[in-house]
């Protein structure tokens, strides 16, 4: 039985009415975005046509789904609001908190064993309020949503920012902060920019070497990390139709590494082949009655450049195998180019790891495929030079996969190792052997994100992101240059041979199996339960509301650290082993900004206090300052806080005592998170200024009073030397964002307004 049916079937039924009045608001044809933004307003039916970039907007989100390093905080939060049950359905997956080690049933028991005070939290807390539980093993949050919760048409929010996987299905799917999920799930409304619109026509098919996976290498290619930033992209043509359901899922999942707000595609075959085969005809009934709202208009595929901001067209007859990396997801390279191009740059070409899985290739379709190489390989006789590494996206998938023997055939290949159905390395949850040595080396993986450490936490490891069928290429030529359309292998026999093109199935012909999937259904009546949190606890801890804003101009303010470059969310807040502090703020604060780059020295982690001149880490000297009773700031470079959902990016400086965080440019998720915490995201007016800022600078705010939406703050810059600079300062806060910023937090606001 499908999950939450009469509710998809709710909101289908909303659609004709809702769909007319978006028209008549519009008045113009409309894109698929948009049918689905304004059939979800929180108001019921369009009243008016929204600012693309510019309006903000009350959206009510049909569901919520969480995993487990983001839903600790979520859950502390959302405990503290105040309410028995949540107001939508929501589930919480427990992925990334299991370790890739040994392989999948060993590692599975350690990891429970590790984090079983975590699980156990997640589990009652979910138990206790009518949250769905995923329990370690079950498989990745988005490869679970996308078997069973997502739905064309539909509009989700996670606590991840992968939910955008679930554009395979149609929905749009937005990644947020803990702190937006808190909102839907207390029933309040979830506010959005108004996103643009970025349409991708694709035409021709996918063939040989290429698969879905390259088309977005490509429009990463195109747009960069920061290119989709605030904008839904919408792929059609007939390549898009052309495509199975999980591969647009691929392509959606990784809009999020172009900064995109998400991607989606129109309701089509491919759809209903796949909610067919999850068991869920009922979807497919219900969407087929309203199957024209669930697709764009004709005339907006027609003359898409009236009605995007703007269109990329990719001819798929045309397109190649690509391979994007190192260190970030947009630095495109084709396979036929890589030799060229790694000798240039000197990167490592030899490879001893190559990994398949993450929520982006994990699907059935993806796992035949690499198989087919695998096991044409072993049937040409020749041996394996790295290792092949696989997470399966979830237990249906790796059932049955064991089923089909496709388990058997990767088993063929000497050294392949079967790890748990969960995130593992791509979130650098992988016990590597050797790391600690600091090796320069490349891997290649299908995950989606590269950034310095992530896999392996050896910032010398040069990852390249690909698709399922050439990360299994080149485990057995061993070589990142490796371009099987033109190079041969030698086999056992000493004969040169080429690896056929890989070949799969979209989906199992004998149907998707599972004997446990792993989930726990809520109690019907959670009142009695009780969450208990141990307060010598190093894991989790509950949380002391932050201080609400004193009225007062922030003063004396000390740079904490301006940070050089690239700075994401794993340079703010890192994964893998503090993972383990995902629900204990203190705790996790000690990693906060250790991986950003100090702009005067270029040194990580070592920035000066000003208090007494010593050089130390950077969560000592927030400390020392918190102590001292002395505000900090933050200053950073463009697209900011790119890359993860996570929180804790905000919460840590807020909780450290940082007051703002100013920057040339930010990442959209990171900019909202900031702004629930109760802390000042801003951005100069003038780029140039970053360069003004000097280690020893003190800072004055002049006119915080008279924050208000759309207008400049001052940032009066004291040298030591006795010069001033007086700089301006932009921000994107509305009302209600500057009532959470006066309140301490969004939080605080809450549970204000339920106390009244
Ligand atoms: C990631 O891929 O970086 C993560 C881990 O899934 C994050 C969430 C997190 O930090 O917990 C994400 O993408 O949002
Ligand atoms: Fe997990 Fe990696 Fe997907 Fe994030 S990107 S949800 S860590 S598999």
């Amino acid at each position: 039985m499908t999950f939450d049916i009469d509710m998809i079937r709710e909101v289908y039924n909303r659609y004709p009415e809702r769909v007319a009045a978006a028209r008549e608001a519009v008045g113009k044809p409309l894109t698929l975005a948009e049918k689905i933004l304004y059939t979800h307003l929180w108001e019921g039916n369009a009243s008016e046509a929204f600012g693309r970039g510019t309006s903000y907007v009350d959206f009510a989100p049909d569901r919520v789904a969480m995993q487990d390093a983001t839903a600790q905080m979520a859950l502390l939060q959302f405990m503290q609001a105040g309410k028995d049950k949540v107001a939508v359905p929501s589930t919480a997956h427990a992925d990334h908190l299991i370790q890739a080690r040994i392989g999948a049933d060993k590692d599975l028991q350690e990891g429970i064993n590790k984090n079983n005070e975590v699980f156990n939290f997640l589990s009652s807390v979910c138990n206790k309020y009518g949250i769905g539980f995923w329990k370690p093993g079950a498989g990745i949050i988005h490869q679970v949503v996308l078997e069973n919760y997502a739905f064309p048409g539909g509009m989700m929010i996670g606590t991840d920012s992968h939910t955008v996987n679930a554009g395979g299905l149609g929905m749009v799917a937005i990644g947020v902060g803990g702190a937006d999920a808190v909102d839907v799930m207390a029933g309040m409304p979830w506010e959005l920019k108004f996103p643009k619109l970025i349409g991708v026509k694709l035409t021709g098919r996918l063939n040989g070497w290429t698969a879905p996976k390259d088309v977005i290498l490509k429009v990463a290619g195109i747009l960069t990390v920061k290119g989709g930033t605030g904008a839904i992209v919408e792929y059609f043509g007939e390549g898009a139709e052309s495509m199975s359901a999980t591969g647009k899922g691929t392509i959606c999942n990784m809009g999020a590494e172009i900064g995109a707000t998400t991607s989606t595609f129109g309701y089509d075959d491919s759809m209903r082949r796949y909610l067919a085969a999850t068991g869920r005809k009922d979807v497919v009934d219900a969407a087929d009655k309203v199957a024209e709202h669930l697709t764009g208009d004709a005339e907006v595929y027609a003359n898409p450049e009236q009605y995007f901001d703007q269109v990329i067209e990719i001819n798929l007859d045309e397109l190649t195998p690509h391979l994007n990396g190192p260190f970030t997801p947009d630095l495109a390279t084709p396979v036929a180019e890589m030799k060229k191009k790694a000798a240039a740059n000197d990167w490592p070409t030899d490879i001893e790891w190559a990994l398949i899985g993450s929520c982006t290739n994990s699907s059935y379709e993806d796992l035949t495929r690499a198989a087919s190489i695998v096991a044409d390989a072993v049937e040409k006789g020749i041996a394996p030079k790295a290792i092949l590494g696989i997470n399966p996206g979830s237990e249906q998938v790796r059932y049955t996969a064991e089923r089909d023997g496709l388990m058997d055939t990767f088993n063929k290949l000497e050294g392949t190792r079967i790890f748990t159905n969960a995130c593992g390395p791509c979130i650098g949850q992988w016990a590597r052997e050797g790391a600690e040595k600091q090796e320069k080396n490349s891997i290649v993986h299908s995950f989606n994100r590269n950034f310095a450490k992530r896999a392996d936490g050896n910032p010398n490891t040069h990852a390249f992101v690909t698709s399922p069928e050439m990360v299994a290429a080149i485990a057995i030529s061993g070589k990142l240059d490796f371009n099987p359309v033109t190079d041969t292998l030698t086999n056992a026999n000493g004969d040169e041979v080429m690896l056929a093109e890989p070949t799969g199935h979209e989906l199992p012909s004998a149907g998707f199996a599972v004997e446990d999937n792993g989930y726990q259904a809520p109690a019907e009546d959670g009142s009695g339960i009780n969450v208990v949190v141990a307060s010598d606890s190093q894991r989790l801890q509950l949380l002391a509301p932050f201080t609400p804003w004193d009225g007062k101009n922030i003063d004396g303010a000390k740079l904490l650290i301006k940070a050089l470059g690239k700075c994401t969310t794993d340079h703010i807040s890192m994964a893998g082993p503090w993972l383990r502090y995902r629900g204990h703020l203190d705790n996790i604060s000690n990693n906060c900004l250790i991986g950003a780059v100090n702009a005067y020295t270029e040194a990580t982690n070592a920035v000066t206090n000003q208090l007494d001149g010593s050089v130390d880490e950077v969560p000592n000297v927030a400390r020392a300052y918190k102590a001292a009773d002395v505000p900090t700031i933050v200053v950073g470079d463009h697209n900011y806080g790119e890359g993860s959902s996570r929180e804790h990016a905000a919460m840590e400086p807020r909780h450290l005592g940082v007051r703002a965080v100013i920057v040339k440019s930010f990442a959209r998720i990171h900019e909202t998170n900031l702004k629930k915490q109760g802390m000042l995201g801003l951005t100069f007016d003038n780029e140039a200024d970053y360069d003004l800022i000097l280690a020893d600078d003190t800072f004055n705010f002049t006119d915080l009073a008279d924050f208000a939406p759309g207008k400049q703050l001052t940032l009066e810059v004291g040298h030591a030397d006795g010069s001033v600079d007086n700089i301006k300062l932009n921000h994107t806060y509305n009302a209600q964002q500057i009532h959470w910023f006066k309140a301490g937090s969004a939080l605080n606001l809450i549970k204000k307004q339920n106390n009244a």
